[in-house]
């Protein structure tokens, strides 16, 4: 294969994704760290030049250093800041480690950690410490295996918070979008429990996204839509999905009001991000209906 030069001369690589047929989003790669299959999936973790170091699962990326933040953030804030006191939270996939790293900035009893992947967890802890950095915290106990198996294990009312961080709905992770799976959740939480998971891009695939909003409004009744911005993923615009029994309604001074009691540090996520990004636009406004 000929490599073509880049504009200064030098041999080029190149990591792309396909996001549909016609669309794909390649980085520069400057060097690979790892590339090895586990029992369940390809694992590539490379430096990149534009978006810092890389982890991809089936070709797929999952998260970049870079923008990591944007995406880690809105799927654990505003879920951990509508509840008043979350002591034992669930976490289902981010084997990466950001989504604990983010759970565990808020004074929790005990985060279980349910990662269908050990493999995920042993390459991110040796080459993403800036995101596997919170599994010897005490607090963190990590369960390999699988999330809907582990949920139906369950007692009733187990927990404050229960947070999904799933690859895309293709194979094991399609489950995790069923109504069957949070039917499981909504069992395992307890009354005026918060569950959030991400929902996927509405501009690219509206309808994953308007399927995971409908599964969550059959069963609870509040549920907020969060539009973010991850520009390492799919047409970059993101959702996170919010749903509880209680009100989910905090205005600007309770969110800042528990944010600063809780002594939480962030770059993306504050409350008026909170209260702007759960403001659909538009054409999201006539997709998901409200
Ligand atoms: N999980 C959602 C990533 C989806 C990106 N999809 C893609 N690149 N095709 C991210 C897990 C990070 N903890």
């Amino acid at each position: 294969m000929v490599v073509p030069p880049s504009p200064e001369g030098k041999a080029e690589c190149w990591y792309t994704e396909y996001h549909t047929a016609d669309l794909r989003l390649s980085l520069r790669v400057e060097r690979f760290l790892l590339t090895k299959r586990s029992k369940y999936q390809r694992i590539d973790i490379f430096d990149s030049h534009e978006m810092g170091r890389v982890l991809a699962l089936d070709s797929k990326i999952q998260l970049t250093e870079r923008d990591e933040f944007m995406y880690h953030e809105m799927l654990v804030h505003p879920a951990m800041l509508s509840h008043p006191d979350p002591r034992e939270v669930l976490l289902i996939g981010g084997g990466d480690g950001g989504a604990a790293r983010e759970i565990l900035k808020h004074p929790v009893e005990r985060l279980v950690h349910v990662e269908l992947d050990e493999e995920v967890v042993k390459a991110c802890r040796e080459f993403l410490p800036s995101l596997a950095c919170s599994y010897d915290d005490p607090r963190h106990e990590l369960v390999i295996g699988e999330g809907f198996q582990f949920l139906r294990r369950q007692p009733d009312e187990s927990f404050d918070v229960v947070i999904v961080d799933s690859t895309d709905p293709i194979g094991p992770a399609r489950a995790l979008f069923s109504g069957e799976f949070y039917d499981e959740v909504r069992r395992a939480l307890r009354p005026g429990g918060v569950a959030a998971a991400q929902g996927e891009t509405p501009f690219l695939y509206p309808d994953v996204t308007s399927g995971l909003v409908r599964v969550f409004r059959e069963r609870f009744s509040s549920v907020r839509v969060f539009v973010s911005f991850v520009p390492s993923y799919q047409s970059g615009m993101w959702a996170f999905v919010v749903g509880s029994d209680s009100s989910l309604d905090l205005d600007r001074g309770e969110l800042e009001r528990r944010m600063a009691e809780r002594r939480i540090e962030t770059r993306f996520y504050n409350p008026d991000v909170h209260l702007g990004l759960s403001s659909l636009p538009n054409f999201l406004r006539e997709l998901l209906g409200s």
